[in-house]
Formats: structure tokens, sequence, C-alpha cells
């Protein structure tokens, strides 16, 4: 069972959410900016952890990220290069490409450019799998075939590289590991933000192929994440590093029984495996709480630059609060829209939407009758609804929280300054951290009014005939524009199927010669 990870970023919005979630790895493994281990990380006492789940040791003990970093541009890729994280990274694993043009946000552009250097990535790839066991495992199985680690892939939806390009190489990566689990974390982009105005082609077309050859995708939504920024954390105009923060944090959490072994869930398989019992329903959201500022950088952005000092010090105070967290707070909390990472309201849109699956990861120091408990409360008061056609329940797992967290500024800063923090909170301020803090990772049928949303601005674009000519002049629309209609219908069949599966008879749906089974995804598995 493969328990190593390989992490593939593409574009800016992955590659900039990718270097932040490394940081975050780093941090919370004990790990400094180049590598080392910490001195705080070899104490006796040290708690075991799988670094290697993550990472690999090089043959002089530093741990190097199984990263893969791509980009059709190279402004970002060279910000990580210079970044205080510019030693951690192996050089070889940045792919820029050679005419450095980008994908203009074209995704027909990203996926014929993928197409042209998919060579080059694949024999990436392909070197990053096989640096996935230890030098003595190596050493013993240099005969057998490479290794299938899983795969993460992180990319936007919305431009051209991360959609296009990322989509490429999610078609092609059956051809070098045939039995890889691929789990992508996706960004959909914020309809109103507007800042690619075709994104509802991007989108859509992206979306197909999520559908079609992603085992899991964790859906990111950038409204929800300016919306989390301003409304929980008080920040006024929040940037991408921000934002990305937040994600690197629900990402460490939904990933926290990967790395820190416990008794379910302990690689992807099973953790795919329980949240997602249909192949095709598979989008899931993600929701966390405490978010407390410490979440993210920067006390001047808090608020308004006019703001006045006191009123600056006031909001920066009341974010940092820490409201009283007990299991149940945190597992009411967790179900609550305002916490989710997706911004559709789940409940107002359709009545009749519910829960296909729910993992909490709950870190703090816990006592299980309190999840016992909480969990009797949230089924006696109704506040989650499930599938009529599988097991109402919540999967709770137990962790607790990285002791090298409160070294986090002395990683990130790269040494400069060695802030030391109380776990989670700030002791410049007195704070104390979060006693219980929780991630939730779901499977809801609600994630299709997300997908409608973004079919009725395509549905809109394209019935104006607009932006059209820049996707006619590449291979893939040369001939006709047949591949919109494609991903429509796709797209919609995908919605059709979530909307079944609230229903008692969605164990008929997919029968032999229907939807389910024409997914390619389903028909490799059997
Ligand atoms: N959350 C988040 N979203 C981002 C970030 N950078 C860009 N985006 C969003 O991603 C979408 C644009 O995608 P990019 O990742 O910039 O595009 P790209 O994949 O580099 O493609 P091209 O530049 O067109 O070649 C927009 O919706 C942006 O709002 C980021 O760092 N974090
Ligand atoms: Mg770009």
């Amino acid at each position: 069972m493969p328990r190593e990870l390989l992490t593939v970023s593409a574009g800016q919005a992955g590659n900039q959410i990718s270097s932040e979630f490394w940081a975050q790895l780093c941090a919370e493994h004990g790990i400094s900016n180049d590598g080392m281990l910490e001195d705080y990380a070899l104490a006796a006492d040290a708690p075991h952890d799988r670094k290697d789940v993550f990472f690999y040791q090089a043959d002089d003990e530093r741990y190097i990220p199984r990263a893969v970093m791509i980009d059709l541009e190279p402004r970002v890729l060279n910000n990580i290069r210079n970044s205080p994280f510019k030693n951690l990274y192996n050089p070889e694993n940045f792919y820029s490409s050679p005419d450095g043009g980008g994908a203009g946000n074209n995704f027909a552009k990203g996926h014929a450019r993928g197409e042209m250097v998919w060579n080059d990535i694949a024999e990436m790839l392909e070197r990053e799998a096989e640096g996935s066991d230890s030098l003595e495992a190596r050493l013993v199985i240099s005969l057998r075939p490479i290794p299938d680690p899983g795969i993460m892939l992180l990319h936007s939806i919305a431009g051209g590289t991360g959609s296009g390009l990322g989509s490429y190489v999610l078609e092609r990566l059956s051809d070098i590991f045939p039995k890889k689990l691929i789990q992508t974390y996706s960004v959909f982009p914020d309809a109103g933000a507007g800042d690619v105005v075709v994104q509802p082609y991007n989108s859509l077309l992206t979306l197909r192929r999520l559908t079609e050859f992603a085992d899991s995708v964790v859906v990111l939504d950038n409204k929800a994440l300016s919306g989390i920024c301003q409304d929980r954390l008080h920040v006024g105009e929040p940037s991408f590093a921000q934002t990305n923060q937040l994600v690197s944090t629900v990402m460490a959490a939904s990933t926290q029984t990967l790395r820190y072994p416990g008794y379910m869930n302990n690689d992807l398989v099973s953790m795919i495996a329980s949240l997602i019992p249909t192949p095709r329903c598979h989008f899931l959201t993600t929701s966390y709480t405490p978010f407390t500022s410490d979440k993210v950088e920067q006390f001047g952005t808090l608020t308004p630059a006019s703001a006045s000092k006191l009123t600056q010090f006031r909001v920066y105070f009341q974010a940092r609060a820490v409201r009283k967290t007990t299991v149940l707070d945190v597992m009411r909390r967790l179900l609550q829209p305002k916490n989710r990472l997706v911004s559709t309201s789940f409940t107002s849109d359709a009545k009749s939407a519910c829960y296909i699956s729910v993992m909490n990861v709950i870190q703090g120091d816990v006592d299980p009758t309190d999840v016992h408990k909480s969990l009797v409360r949230i089924r006696e008061r109704s506040l989650a609804s499930f599938i009529p056609w599988g097991p109402a329940s919540i999967q709770v797992a137990l962790t607790k929280q990285s002791p090298y967290l409160k070294y986090r500024n002395r990683t990130r800063l790269g040494g400069e300054e060695a802030v030391e923090n109380e776990v989670g909170g700030d002791a410049r301020m007195g704070m104390k951290a979060p006693r219980v803090s929780g991630c939730m990772v779901a499977n809801h049928t609600g994630i299709a009014s997300l997908f409608a949303g973004h079919l009725r601005q395509y549905d809109n674009m394209r019935g104006r005939n607009a932006f059209l000519a820049e996707y006619r002049k590449e291979p893939m629309f040369e001939n006709g524009l047949e591949e919109f209609d494609e991903a429509r219908s796709i797209a919609q069949e995908l919605i059709d199927e979530y909307k079944a599966a609230e229903k008692a008879d969605y164990v008929d749906y997919g029968a032999p010669g229907q939807t389910v089974l024409s997914d390619p995804r389903a028909r490799a598995r059997t």
C-alpha cells in the first residue's frame, strides 16, 4: 500500500499554495529551511511522525520534499527559488517552460503546451517516485518496477497552466503510474472577482478532467477563502499569501492522520475509501475551526490602513481572542457553512442536500468520551443530515498538535527572527492556544450547486459566443467546439449524479451500462 505522496504543482496558484504547504510541513515536522532536522526535533522524546510520507532523505540526511513544481512562466518559481526555503527543494524538480510565455489564461493553450513538454515532466515524476524509498530499501528493490506513489496535484482551475497543463498531466499520469491514486487540491475561482474573464471556459474544461481522471478532489474556493479572511479574521483585503496560509493550515490538518499514524486512515487509500463510496462523487470540502489570526501573518493588514492604531489593535486582539473550545463546540462549528472552504450554502440551496460521508480530525488534548457525547448531541439535534443509503456517521480521528509549531517563526523567517510562540498562540500578547481545534473533510451532495453555478456562467458566456477566438487557435478547438459540449454534458451528469445520491434508490444508479460505469476511472478499477 503506497504511503508516500508525490506532490505536483502547476501554475501560479498551485505553486504558491505548494510552497506555503511545504513551509507548514517543515514547521510541523521540525525541519529547518534547508532540510536539516532542528535540534529540538532530535530530542529523545520527540514524537513519532511519518516524515517520509511527504519527504525523502538525501545521502547527507537532509529531508527533501517529494515535490515537482511546474509552470509555463518563470516568475513564481523564481520567487520560490529565492525564498528562505530555496535550499529545501531539489533544484532539478522545478520545471519552467523554455519559452517562458505562460498559457495566457487559456486552458487549450496550457493543455497543448503540456503535450509538448510531457516527456520532460514525466522524467521528473519518475525520478521522484524512484526516490520514494529509503536508500536501504532502494538497494533491495532496485530490480522491481518503480513503486506507485499517491499523487497530489495542486492547481487552480481558472487560469491556463494549472487548468490546461494540470489537466494534461492528470490525463497522462496513468502511463507512468498505472495504479496511482490521485488526489487534487483544486482552487475554484471567485466568480465575482473576475480576475480571469474566461474562467467559466477554463473551469468547465478542467472540471471534466477532475471528474474523469482524479480519484479525489479537495475543492478550495477563492470566494470562501476571502470571506473567511474578511469576516472571521478581519483582514481587509486578503492577499494570496494570506489565503494560502489558511489553505496550508487546512491541508496540513487534513493530512494529519497520514503523517502521525494512529488507528485510522493512515494512508490515502483508506482515507479516500472511507470518504468516497462511489467513484464519481469524489469532490470533497474542508472546514476548519477555530480560525485565529495566528493562521495568517501581518498585523498591519487586519484593518484598512486608514483605521486608527487603536482600532487596528482592537480588531487584531478580537481576531486572536480564542473562544471557548470544547470538543462539542468544535464539532458543531465544523458543520457551519461559515467555517467551510467552499462558499456554497448547502442547506439553503436545497433542503434535500446531505452528507455522503464526514471525517473530523480533532487536534488537541481531548478526552475520547467527550467525542462520544458530542456525536450523540449532534445526532439528537439533527445537526447533520446524511444520505439514506449509507452509514449516517461522523468518523473522528484524534490527533495531537505538533509540539514544534511554537518554533514556527524561526522556520518561516529563515532563522532571522526566532520568536517562540505559545503553541498556536502568541506569547507576546499572552494568548493561549485553542485547547481543541478541528478539521472536517466531507463529501456533501450540496457541492453540486457550486458546479451548477459555474455551469450557468459558462452557458452565459458561450451563449454570447464570447472570447472564443483564442481557443479556436489551439489544436483542441481548431476543428470545432465539441470539446466544450462534451465537458458541459459531463458536468451536467455529475450534478445529476449528486442529486440522485440524495435518494434511497441511488444504489441502483449506474447499474451495468449506465452512468457510473462509463467513468474511465471506475473502469480502470474493475
Ligand atoms: N488561492 C489562490 N488563488 C490564486 C493564487 N494565484 C492565483 N489564484 C487564482 O487562480 C486563478 C488564476 O490562475 P493562476 O494559477 O494564476 O493561473 P496559471 O495556472 O498560472 O495559468 P496562466 O498564468 O494563465 O498560464 C484566479 O482565479 C486567481 O484568483 C494563489 O496564490 N492562491
Ligand atoms: Mg501563471
